[in-house]
């Protein structure tokens, strides 16, 4: 297992990578070209300035997040082929970096959806928030909006609201848009990519819906055991992978996160762990990694993944905002640091009770 952290580069994160470099543990940067509009070729020179600038602090970039997918790809238009052979192109390019996972993600229009970005706890720090009851009376115009003017002026990841400008025109697009319809383009597009990502020696990851179920009546096909077991069987392929999310697959609490972990650790090469806290009406809000500040089984997921041979890539995922820090909702300093702690503590229990158990054996 190696611990990453998220980064979004020089000029468009509050973080630095001294900063990072700095968290006991973390071994590489997760990173993209944020400002590279979707569908365009990442070019090698671009690539190689993130890569240069990691390496000066000792941090690997192994791991993309995300390359995200076109519209058209996962509208299943006739333009998706031109944006698939962009996507090769920007594989291709990547490779000659040894980057080793890009994750991604098939959610319609939006990324992951909160109503609310900094709801705060008793304790004074802040959270993103999904509220089960205010959605229902939102309007995607009016989460768009709650977005752009609540990010500390951060760009959000996967929420580029140029393309987001025109959500009727949008939403009208996936009017017709079955599940059943989506996996098919995801599959297209999977039949298409996967042999490039073999040879290029990426895995692909795809990361799960986030909350897990459909929103605004958008299809939505990575919410849990079944749809990924489906995903994953739909092309059989070994660099047909899975991002493992703790906190969007926990935003059900019908869906086994431990069973998830043991049934598909193998096809798992990067793991989101974060953690949320469940309310009666279907709310959640994200909390500490902590076991006891949430309602997922955080220990016993990292226990799962060490106990299943987990050899990839882990990140503490979204944190709360804590001791005042001014940040990216979601992605701040401090509590992502003290979740990198936790889980590389869970982990290392783990490691040390298998050496005593060895050496009780000998
Ligand atoms: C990330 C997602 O911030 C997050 O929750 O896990 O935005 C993720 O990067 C994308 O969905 C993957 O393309
Ligand atoms: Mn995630």
């Amino acid at each position: 297992m190696q611990m990453t952290f998220r980064w979004y580069g020089k000029g468009n994160d509050s973080i630095t990578l001294k900063q990072i470099r700095q968290i006991p543990g973390v071994k590489g940067v997760v990173w993209a070209l944020h400002d590279v509009p979707v569908g365009e070729v990442w070019t090698v020179e671009r690539i190689a300035e993130v890569v240069n600038q990691a390496k000066m602090y000792g941090l690997n970039t192994d791991v993309v997040e995300s390359v995200n997918i076109h519209e058209d790809i996962k509208l299943g238009l006739p333009t998706r082929d031109k944006y698939i052979e962009a996507y090769k192109e920007t594989l291709e390019n990547l490779s000659k970096f040894g980057i080793k996972v890009v994750c991604y993600n098939f959610m319609p229009i939006f990324d992951w959806f909160r109503t609310d970005l900094f709801k705060e706890s008793e304790d004074g720090s802040t959270a993103l928030f999904f509220d089960a009851k205010k959605v229902l009376s939102l309007t995607p115009e009016q989460v768009v909006k709650n977005m752009e003017e609540n990010c500390n002026n951060f760009t959000l990841p996967g929420w580029e609201l140029e393309r987001l400008k025109d959500l009727e025109h949008l939403f009208s697009k996936y009017k017709n848009v079955t599940e059943a319809e989506l996996f098919e383009n995801l599959t297209y597009f999977l039949k298409e990519i996967c042999p490039v990502a073999e040879q290029c020696g990426i895995k692909m990851a795809i990361h799960p819906d986030d909350p897990p179920f459909s929103i605004f009546g958008l299809p939505r096909i990575v919410k849990n055991k079944e749809d990924i077991a489906r995903l994953l069987s739909a092309v059989d392929n070994p660099a047909n992978g899975l991002t493992f999310c703790s906190g969007s697959l926990g935003g059900n609490p019908n869906n086994d996160l431990v069973d998830i972990v043991k049934t598909f650790t193998e096809r798992i090469p990067f793991a989101h762990i974060r953690n949320v806290k469940h309310f009666e009406d279907g709310s959640f809000i994200e909390s500490s990694h902590r076991v006891e500040d949430g309602s997922l089984p955080i220990t016993e997921i990292v226990n799962a993944l060490y106990e299943n041979g987990f050899d990839g890539y882990i990140r503490p995922d979204h944190g709360r905002h804590i001791w005042d820090e001014v940040c990216r909702p979601g992605y701040g300093l401090y509590d992502r640091a003290l979740g990198a702690m936790y889980l590389l503590g869970a982990w290392d229990v783990n490691v040390l009770l298998k050496n005593r158990k060895t050496a009780c054996l000998i």
